[in-house]
Parts: structure tokens; C-alpha cells; sequence
């Protein structure tokens, strides 16, 4: 099963979750520092301080992934290394890691994809309201604009925004992620600044010569239980305007659908601001773990991470999953990749995340992850089956490079490929690691 020619093979993390080093070379704090530290908010009480520690291991990890054969690497910035409090000058001394990165990656035959905004808001920011606030958008676009002034020479992939859903719902109406609040029109408003932060970055890189500029969305099918009912399909369609459509349409179409834009407070979103949002982007880069299995039920209240939900309920998945208990359904991905195709023609797709967290098996030194290698082969046949149907698919990323920091999970459950020892700091690539390094060599299964 032969993928392109081309077709990129590569690996994710980002910059919270593995790189430690929290309060070196004049990096700020953001809100993970002060989420992680509030107590009950992360399992066990678990830091992003120390994470990988891959600030000061990353030619130890580089050297891993040449060895994988991993032709493209998608890392973040951390936002509050660049300016410390979010906005005013720059900390060169923060930039220079991500220098020495990326040479480091250069060096040795990897490509580097950066993402600017990886969930990592300054502090400082979020005490001005975080992406409540119009304003954090525009500071957004200033500090990608940094960003681009010291590595632009060097990296052509560029990310504005990861999974903004996740920081805009979990972060500021469900209140599971940081910054903790739970409020559904913060979490619209959060919204809206995260996509208007990603159109003006995302003209301030393309008039700076960026020469690849994309956005990574979380998208999934969601899926009624009964496709010929209509109040079903009422039910998902719901779920799908919030998880999907809310970001898709106005970034690769330039406008909201009715139906989401009358859920903003007035005064949210301002006449202009969807052209904004909506500057051509070159690659869509897609997030998939799972499909979203709905119900409708009279009288269910609405979940904060999908305004608009009332009387949807959220069914428990039929089959296997995965240790986040996410069900494992990889046609899914084939479902989702055509939709894109279908529905937004003529934009190149990217992978940027696939992955799954196990509980690992450890025997005679080596980590041993079948389930892993089951969910990564089917994930990946899915792939493979979207390209034969004509879907512009240009790669795959698998989340995740290393065993990290899983947010409010803490480190106790790992989506690595390679296996990080959190005392020692030990890496060892786990079986699928190695499959992996095969199916990149064989450029396919
Ligand atoms: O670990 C996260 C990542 O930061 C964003 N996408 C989903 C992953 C697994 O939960």
C-alpha cells in the first residue's frame, strides 16, 4: 500500500507539553503555569516545569528522529519565551532556542513545521481578559510577526493556531483546560479573537514572504444515531456547527454561517472581521482522534463546548478505545478527509495529529505497543483509502513524537512513540517507533 511520492512523514509535540524549562532565559509565565499549579485542575498536581525536558535534550531527540527516518517535524513556539508578558520587545534569548532547533533540525534532513499557538497564552495576557479580549489578536500577530523576522529564513511550514475549539470551549466555557473559566459566550468570544488573531498573523506572514501558512483544526465526524430521523439529524448537525463549521467556513470561506454567527453577543464580531479571518490560507492542517457519536433527548442540557446543544446528548462508544477512553474509529478519517475534499475543493490537506494514548507494556528493555501500532496502521489504511478517492492528503504527523505532558491528564497518559522516563529522563523508542520507521521507509504499509 504505496503512499505519493513526496507525501510527508512526520511527528508533533508542542512546546508545554514536552519542553520544561519554564523559567529559563527570561520565558514568562502562561496560563498552564498557573492552571497546572491551581490544585484539582491537572491529575496529581502535574507541572509542564520540567515536562521532557526537551529545551535542553533536543539534539538527543533530533537524533531519534533522524534515526525514525522523520522527514518533518511540527513543534510550537511558546509565545511567552518571545515576549514574556505577551506583548512589549522581544526576549532574543527565548527565540535563540528555537534557533538552535531549528538548525538542529536542518542538520539533520528534517523539515520543520512551526505552530505559533499551541495553548500557551502569556499570563500577562490573560490578565487583560486572554482571548476574550480583541486585543490578544492583534498582540497575536505581532509576536508571529517576531517570530518570522528570526526563523523565516529557515522555516517554510508555518501553523497560526492549534486546535483553537480546545482553547476557545475547553478553556473558557467548560473551564477543563486553562485559563479554567466557564462561561459559553467567553467561549464564543474566545473564539472569534483566536480566528481573527489567525487572519491578521496570517496576513502579516504571507506580506513577510511565509512561504507555507495553514491552520490546524480539531475536526470530526459527529454522528447521529439514527440517520433517517430527522430530530437526530438535527442533533449532530448542531454539534457540527460548533465543532467544525464554526472554524472551517469563515477561515477557508471568509464568513460564518447564519446559524453561528447569531450565537455571538453583539459587538463580537465586527463588520470586516470575517474577510480578516479568511485570507487564503495554503494547507489545512487536520487533527482527528475520534468521531463524535450524538443522540438527540428532550430536555438535555446544553454542553458549554457546543453552544446551541440543548436536548443532544453524547453517546458512550460501542467498541474498543483507546486509554482516554476516545472510541477507536478510523473510518472516520476517511469520512472526514472526503468531506474536506468535497466541501472546501482545491486546499491541500495535512495530518498534523493522529495518534493514541495506551497503557504500555514494558518487557526486556523494550516497550511493547501493539495497540498503538493497530491504531496507527488502520488510521493511516484510512489515510491511504481518502487518497485513492481522490482526497489531496499531503501527509501524516503522528501525535506524538514523545511521551508528554497530556494537559490536564498530566503525564500519566502516553501517546508517545517513544517512551520518556520521568525520573531519568530515559528515551526509548516502543515498538511502534521502529514499525514506524518501516512504513516511512517503505513509504507506505
Ligand atoms: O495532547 C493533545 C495535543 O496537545 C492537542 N491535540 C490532542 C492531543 C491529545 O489529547
Amino acid at each position: 500500500m504505496e503512499f505519493p511520492k513526496d507525501f510527508r512523514w512526520g511527528a508533533a509535540t508542542a512546546a508545554y507539553q514536552i519542553e520544561g524549562a519554564a523559567t529559563e532565559a527570561g520565558r514568562g509565565p502562561s496560563i498552564w503555569d498557573t492552571f497546572s499549579r491551581t490544585p484539582g485542575k491537572v491529575f496529581a498536581g502535574h507541572t509542564g516545569d520540567v515536562a521532557c525536558d526537551h529545551y535542553h535534550r533536543y539534539p538527543e531527540d533530533v537524533a531519534i528522529m533522524r534515526e525514525l527516518g522523520i522527514g518533518t517535524y511540527r513543534f510550537s513556539v511558546a509565545w511567552p519565551r518571545v515576549k514574556p508578558d505577551g506583548t512589549g520587545p522581544v526576549n532574543p534569548r527565548g527565540l535563540d532556542f528555537y534557533d538552535r532547533l531549528t538548525n538542529e533540525l536542518l542538520a539533520n534532513g528534517i523539515e520543520p513545521m512551526l505552530t505559533l499557538y499551541h495553548w500557551d497564552l502569556p499570563q500577562g495576557l490573560e490578565d487583560r481578559g486572554g482571548w476574550t479580549s480583541r486585543d490578544t489578536s492583534y498582540y497575536f500577530a505581532e509576536y508571529a510577526l517576531a517570530v518570522h523576522k528570526r526563523l523565516g529564513d529557515r522555516i517554510k511550514l508555518w501553523t497560526t493556531l492549534n486546535e483553537p475549539w480546545c482553547s476557545a470551549f475547553l478553556g473558557y466555557a467548560a473551564g477543563v483546560f486553562a485559563p479554567g473559566h466557564t462561561d459559553v459566550q467567553e467561549g464564543l468570544s474566545a473564539a472569534h479573537h483566536l480566528l481573527l488573531g489567525h487572519g491578521l498573523a496570517t496576513a502579516e506572514l504571507r506580506h513577510a514572504g511565509a512561504e507555507t501558512i495553514g491552520i490546524t483544526l480539531n475536526l470530526a465526524p459527529v454522528v447521529p444515531a439514527d440517520p433517517q430521523d430527522p430530530a437526530e439529524l438535527d442533533a449532530a448537525d448542531r454539534v457540527d456547527a460548533m465543532l467544525n463549521r464554526l472554524f472551517l467556513e469563515p477561515v477557508i470561506k471568509g464568513a460564518y454561517e447564519p446559524y453561528a454567527k447569531q450565537m455571538f453577543s453583539d459587538g463580537v464580531v465586527l463588520d470586516g472581521d470575517e474577510a480578516i479571518i479568511g485570507q487564503p490560507i495554503d494547507m489545512l492542517g487536520v487533527n482527528y482522534y475520534n468521531p463524535n457519536l450524538v443522540t438527540a433527548r428532550p430536555g438535555a442540557p446544553e454542553n458549554p463546548v457546543y453552544p446551541g446543544s440543548h436536548g443532544v446528548d453524547f453517546r458512550p462508544a460501542p467498541g474498543k478505545t483507546t486509554a482516554m477512553g476516545w472510541p477507536i474509529e478510523p473510518w472516520g478519517l476517511t469520512e472526514l478527509l472526503e468531506r474536506l475534499h468535497r466541501d472546501y475543493p482545491g486546499l491541500p490537506l495535512i495530518i498534523t495529529e493522529n495518534g493514541a494514548a495506551f497503557d504500555d507494556v514494558h518487557s526486556d528493555g523494550n516497550v511493547a505497543d501493539s495497540d498503538r501500532i493497530s491504531y496507527l496502521e488502520e488510521h493511516l489504511r484510512a489515510c491511504h483509502e481518502a487518497i485513492s478517492r481522490g482526497v489531496d492528503l499531503r501527509g501524516y504527523l503522528v501525535w506524538s513524537l514523545l511521551d508528554n505532558f497530556e494537559w490536564a491528564e498530566g503525564y500519566r497518559k502516553r501517546f508517545g512513540i517513544v517512551h520518556v522516563d520521568f525520573d531519568t529522563q530515559a528515551r526509548t523508542p516502543k515498538d511502534s517507533a521502529r514499525w514506524y520507521a518501516k512504513v516511512i521507509e517503505r513509504n507506505g504499509l
